[in-house]
């Protein structure tokens, strides 16, 4: 089974062969039924202590009242197109940066789009590209403006693996030459490479990183604390300690824990596909895409263990010792009836939609169902079907007023949402 930048299913995709399967996989109509709504961490408590999973009975997906999507998407920014658009950043002022997956970021005046998209920095020559690898992530450091740097996340051919460097931008512009690697890690096959980078309120650098591919996670990686595999890691990019280049925050989860990885923040995840802090609350949250069943949308606290390959979702995925305990599970999940490959978005923070305020929107790469999902304290989580895009939504991005993109990685184009009922 090939796949899409996020990843879809069991097996090692083949370069080239992702967008065929998209097709075979494209499924018609709205689907109802099947997730499971569930808050285990909701308020201030989820950013601390993990919480522990209970046994859960499933709901159904919430639809909007009509059972019709009350959102489409329309074109922002016609004048402009990118190839395979993976990550959409902005740097605290007017522009906007796309990633594309081959290994360039592109720059554009969003006031002045219609003068086009200049090269920021082109890195393809020591990017390997394909199915799941490619340039993933882009980050601008807290004092970008002053500083000029930024990091990205990308794969690296012979062997592979990847990434995380750090690039100073001189004049608006930065060089591949100007490259300072802080961390590399094999990648044991091709797919399930994570790949987003963002920092948090705490002015630390997390990163996105996938359990190491194949399918199912024939090593275990995504239960192992002394492999970087499937986690997300928490890296102080302002220091370093002896012998690296970067340094270990003292308050990470397991520097004290016998060989453990200390750059782990939290663990158990299958493959993360695009995560953000909320810019409001500073939660973090991730889209994780499946095996075979369900994806899943989780908020990710310090310490905790998202329960891949023990389990999907909701669901025991590694049956032979399924025991829940401990283990974190989704804010909210969907079967593949709905999508195979989530894509994991922003809390909408923006002015633009009053409507969406505070909810986590999210799609999926292979059905380009959009949804939205809202926490209430000491409630069931609502999720709501937004929109049927119809497209590849490999990623998703805000400019500096939190306004909300949606990247198609097929058309290489970008969208912004629309209320089809005139509701704001
Ligand atoms: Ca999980």
């Amino acid at each position: 089974m090939g796949q899409g930048p996020g990843a879809v299913n069991s097996e090692v995709p083949a370069r080239g062969r992702w967008m065929e399967v998209v097709v075979e996989r494209r499924l018609g109509g709205i689907a109802v039924g099947g997730a499971l709504l569930l808050a285990l961490c909701a308020g201030a408590g989820c950013r601390s202590a993990p919480v522990e999973a209970q046994n859960v009975a499933p709901s159904e997906v919430a639809l909007t009242a009509s059972g019709s999507p009350r959102w489409s998407v329309e074109r922002a920014f016609p004048a402009l197109s990118f190839e395979r658009p993976v990550d959409l950043q902005n740097a605290g002022d007017g522009k906007l940066f796309v990633v594309e997956q081959a290994g360039v970021i592109k720059v554009f005046d969003a006031d002045k789009a219609g003068e086009g998209a200049e090269v920021f920095l082109d890195l393809r020559e020591r990017v390997v590209d394909g199915g799941e690898l490619g340039l993933l992530g882009l980050a601008f450091h807290p004092r970008y403006a002053q500083n000029g740097l930024f990091f990205v996340n990308y794969t690296a051919p012979g062997p592979t693996r990847t990434i995380i460097s750090r690039f100073k931008a001189r004049g608006g512009k930065a060089e591949a030459g100007d490259e300072e690697v802080l961390l590399e890690f094999l990648q044991p096959y091709s797919n399930h490479n994570g790949g987003q980078v963002a920092f948090g309120p705490d002015g630390f650098l997390y990163v996105a990183v996938g359990d190491g591919g194949a399918g199912g996670d024939p090593e275990g990686h995504g239960q192992d604390l002394s492999t970087l595999l499937g986690s997300i890691l928490r890296l102080d990019v302002d220091r370093a300690d002896p012998g690296m280049k970067v340094a270990i925050p003292a308050d990470n989860p397991f520097v004290k824990t016998s060989g453990a990885r200390k750059e782990i923040w939290a663990y158990g995840l299958r493959n993360p596909w695009r995560m953000s802090f909320d810019a409001e609350t500073g939660e973090l949250w991730t889209g994780d895409v499946g095996q075979n069943a369900l994806e899943e949308v989780d908020v990710i606290v310090r310490g905790g263990n998202y329960g891949w390959k023990v389990m999907e979702g909701f669901s025991c995925y590694d049956a032979a010792r399924c025991d829940s305990k401990g283990l974190i599970l989704p804010v909210i999940q969907y079967p593949h009836t709905l999508g195979t490959s989530i894509t994991g978005g922003h809390v909408y923070r923006g002015k633009r939609h009053k409507a969406l305020q505070g909810q986590y929107i999210y799609g999926d790469f292979t059905t380009g169902r959009l949804w939205s999902v809202r926490r209430v304290e000491g409630q069931k989580p609502e999720g709501a079907l937004l929109a049927e895009t119809g497209m590849n939504i490999s990623s998703f991005g805000v400019d500096r007023h939190g306004e909300l993109y949606l990247l198609d990685y097929s058309s290489g184009t970008l969208h912004t949402l629309k209320s089809t009922q005139g509701a704001p």
